[in-house]
């Protein structure tokens, strides 16, 4: 049979693929990028473990005990008990969630809305949604997503910690991958990435410590005369304020906090400063990840305003999102008709910019009550391994009235769960590939199903729709017709493209690896586009002294902070606990706990992994492959060691979101960002030991950890 074309789902890249087919019709194989993640899809569909079938729980909450159920009886019960909540406790009481997978987002948040409560949550609460807060409060526009997209005009790159051969697909092959003759390139990051050892200068900074590096750059560049005045006199509001601040950042200081050479700070600000134009390669976790994140990533983006490299060519453009689809999640009934979402009481700032709740907050709601009380949720693809101290989260999913999931697998979460449902997958399901919340870096196009899904899975969204209409909201869910919501959605791409979005089963290319192509295509304005819009902020002018953050309470200017639990901040638990803790840098063989189950991606990262320097290992009589525990003040989880000098000397570096070997058990719950809710991920402390129990022997895989399951239920 011919290969059918078809979309892969797995990351915002939104990749062509070519399914094929065998005679019977069913996929045997995917052709696409150079990306391992595309090829597995097929792996997946045909799981063993995979959720077949609608589950009712029958035994206690985590027992694994489940019996297969109807659907009708599975959304009859879902609609019956999510209204019981509503009509002891408020609307509000009902939370709806939504982890990484995003296609099915519109329909779950227009359920959430129509059924009248503000509180739609998902993994934004921790990824990505502060680095735009900040770029909005600071520029009014946002500058993340251009900045994994190369520019021939750029003359020299400040790469703050993005790994493209780990996260940014195609990878190795990616324009941003290598570096280019006729480029500087300067990297931060705590780890040697082999981008890093092609760098003029590698800054390998202590995690959390982004804030006063940036304010050491700020500091020599004023002392220097680098910055662009004639830029920071027209268009920057509170320069004075912040050109005073920086003076206590000398970088004799900033060497000692961040844990670098003077004479490397001053070469990489020298050739940062006067190399131009350059742009500065963002992460979306790596800056913000702290309890202090969110000032850290408006120290650092202010560095492009400083030197004049704003929305400039070749430096750090705007993004505008030129084509969407129609709303259809309701959002703005949300916002006017609806109380506070959860995260408006304490993080209003973000909530401000971000069209949904705060899910950090999520185990508080169901636990304490605090800042709302959640009694009942409804997840798309739910894992406790995202949240910080995992096992309390675990703990509050447990304490619900009523909790019901989606997945493909069954994981710590949907363990907790009254009841489970089989979703189907990419291959399985149509969608519009065209979400909002992402950048169109691929084709915009209408996905078909390649194949009918296996079991009775159904897609998400579908889902979604089915319980509107059993809710008693069949007009507004398009009386469960999935082909219609998208249908609805799509009005909102300009009709010269519509058709064909639909028809062509190409769809139509939107990608560029070039950002003068996406100007050329109109998916970007300009040079700098505030020249004729203006600089959309609350002062009408980029803000280094942000009023806006002012009246929220917190600090104007973009001040450094040590992280809530660093060497420097908790030196009594730096006694116990003498390593810095980072996690989750992104491999190609993973996306967070999605591939764990696959064999050809376990044979590529067969662990999951704590990385140590040579130094910190030998002081522990610690060896390459040994079992090891890796303690904090919250717990300990075991990993195999990884002896390797591309770490910092004194950081530690931890595999995220592993079945039985969870860095998120580790994490603090407590100290989150101020303004934005995000947890500290990449800065906290701990302690590593040879684990003597299981000795030299690497352990395979899930029983490295203290938290395995032993057996977690397959499908029924
Ligand atoms: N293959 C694959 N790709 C993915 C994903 C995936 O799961 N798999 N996930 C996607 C998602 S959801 C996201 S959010 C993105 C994440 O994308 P990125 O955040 O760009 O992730 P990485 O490329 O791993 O780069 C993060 C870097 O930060 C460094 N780092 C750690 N701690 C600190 C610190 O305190 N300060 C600084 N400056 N650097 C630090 C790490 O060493 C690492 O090299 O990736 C996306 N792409
Ligand atoms: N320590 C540490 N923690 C982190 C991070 C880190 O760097 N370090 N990164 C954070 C970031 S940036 C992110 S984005 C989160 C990711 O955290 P999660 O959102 O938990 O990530 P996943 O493991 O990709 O997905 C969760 C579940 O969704 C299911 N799923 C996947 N696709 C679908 C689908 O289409 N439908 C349904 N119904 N289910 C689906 C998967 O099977 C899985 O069980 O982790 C965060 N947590
Ligand atoms: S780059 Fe992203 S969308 Fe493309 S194949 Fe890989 S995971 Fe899928
Ligand atoms: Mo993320």
């Amino acid at each position: 049979m011919p290969n059918v074309p078809s979309t892969c789902y797995e990351c915002d890249a939104n990749c062509a693929i070519a399914v094929e087919l065998d005679n019977s019709g069913e996929p045997i194989g995917v052709k696409g990028p150079d990306c391992p993640r595309c090829y597995v899809q097929i792996d997946r569909r045909n799981h063993p473990d995979r959720l077949l079938y609608p589950l009712k729980r029958t035994g206690p909450k985590g027992s694994g005990q489940f019996e297969r159920i109807s659907w009708d009886e599975a959304l009859d019960t879902i609609a019956t008990r999510l209204d019981q909540t509503r009509q002891q406790h408020g609307a509000p009481a009902v939370a709806f969630f939504a982890g990484y997978t995003k296609e099915a987002r519109p329909q779950l948040q227009r359920l959430a809305h129509a059924f009248g409560s503000p509180n739609y949550l998902t993994e934004s609460g921790c990824c990505f949604s502060a680095t735009l807060v900040a770029e909005k409060v600071t520029f009014g526009a946002r500058v993340k997503t251009t900045s994994t997209v190369a520019s021939s005009k750029t003359k020299c790159i400040l790469n703050w910690s993005t790994n493209p051969r780990g996260s940014i697909p195609p990878f190795d092959t990616h324009p941003l991958a290598n570096r280019k003759p006729g480029l500087a390139l300067v990297v931060v990051d705590p780890r040697r990435t082999p981008l890093a050892e092609q760098a003029d200068v590698h800054l390998q900074l202590r995690p959390g410590t982004d804030g006063a590096l940036a304010l050491g750059f700020h500091h020599l560049i004023f002392a220097n005369g680098w910055q662009d005045q004639g830029f920071l006199d027209e268009w920057c509001n509170g320069v004075n304020a912040f050109r005073d601040y920086v003076k206590d950042f000398a970088p004799e200081r900033v060497a000692d906090i961040c844990g670098i050479e003077v004479s490397d700070l001053r070469r990489a600000v020298e050739i940062f400063a006067t190399t131009r134009p350059a742009q500065i390669t963002l992460s979306p976790t790596a800056t913000v990840q702290h309890s202090n994140g969110f000032q850290n990533h408006r120290a650092l983006i202010l560095l492009s305003a400083v030197t004049g490299n704003l929305d400039r060519e070749g430096g750090n453009r705007f993004f505008s999102t030129k084509v969407s689809p129609k709303p259809i999640e309701l959002f703005e009934h949300c916002l006017n008709d609806l109380p506070p979402r959860i995260g408006d009481e304490v993080f209003p700032v973000w909530t401000r910019y971000w069209p949904a709740g705060q899910s950090m907050l999520l185990p508080n709601c169901i636990l304490d009550g605090e800042p709302q009380r959640v009694h009942s949720l409804l997840a798309m693809g739910i894992n406790t391994a995202m949240w910080p101290n995992s096992k309390r989260m675990e703990q509050a999913l447990g304490a619900l009235d009523f909790f019901a999931a989606t997945d493909f697998f069954h994981n710590e979460a949907t363990l907790q769960a009254d009841i489970v449902l089989p979703a189907a997958t990419n291959l399985e399901r149509p969608a519009l590939i065209a979400y909002p919340g992402c950048a169109y870096q691929g084709e915009l196009r209408y996905r078909r199903a390649v194949v009918a899904p296996k079991g009775e899975a159904k897609p998400d969204a579908q889902i979604f729709l089915e319980l509107g209409v059993r809710l008693g909201m069949g007009e507004q869910f398009w009386n469960g017709d999935l082909e219609a919501s998208w249908a609805e959605a799509g009005e909102g791409i300009p009709d010269e493209i519509r058709t064909e979005v639909f028809t062509n089963p190409d769809g139509v290319t939107v990608y560029a690896d070039i950002i003068e192509e996406l100007v050329e295509h109109g998916f970007l304005d300009a040079d700098r586009s505030y020249r004729l819009k203006g600089i959309n902020t609350r002062s009408g002018k980029v803000e280094f002294d942000a009023e806006e953050l002012k009246e929220a309470g917190h600090d104007g200017l973009p001040v450094y902070r040590e992280p809530a639990e660093s060497p420097r901040s908790q030196p009594e638990v730096f006694k116990d606990y003498p390593l810095v803790l980072t996690s989750g840098a992104r491999t190609k063989f993973d996306t967070h706990s999605q591939h764990q189950r696959l064999e050809r991606m376990r044979r590529a990262v067969p662990n999951p992994l704590a990385e140590l320097h040579p130094q910190d290992a030998a002081a522990r009589g610690i060896q390459d492959g040994d079992a090891v525990v890796v303690r904090s003040p919250r717990g300990q989880v075991g990993f195999i060691a990884k002896i390797t000098d591309r770490v910092k000397p004194g950081v530690v570096h931890c595999t995220h979101a592993w079945r039985g070997a969870n860095i998120n058990e580790l994490t603090d719950d407590r100290t989150l960002d101020p303004i934005s809710g995000f947890p500290p991920f990449k800065s906290s402390l701990c302690q590593v030991e040879k684990d003597r129990a299981a000795g030299q022997q690497a352990a395979p895989a899930p029983a490295a950890g203290t938290t395995v399951k032993a057996a977690l239920p397959a499908a029924a």
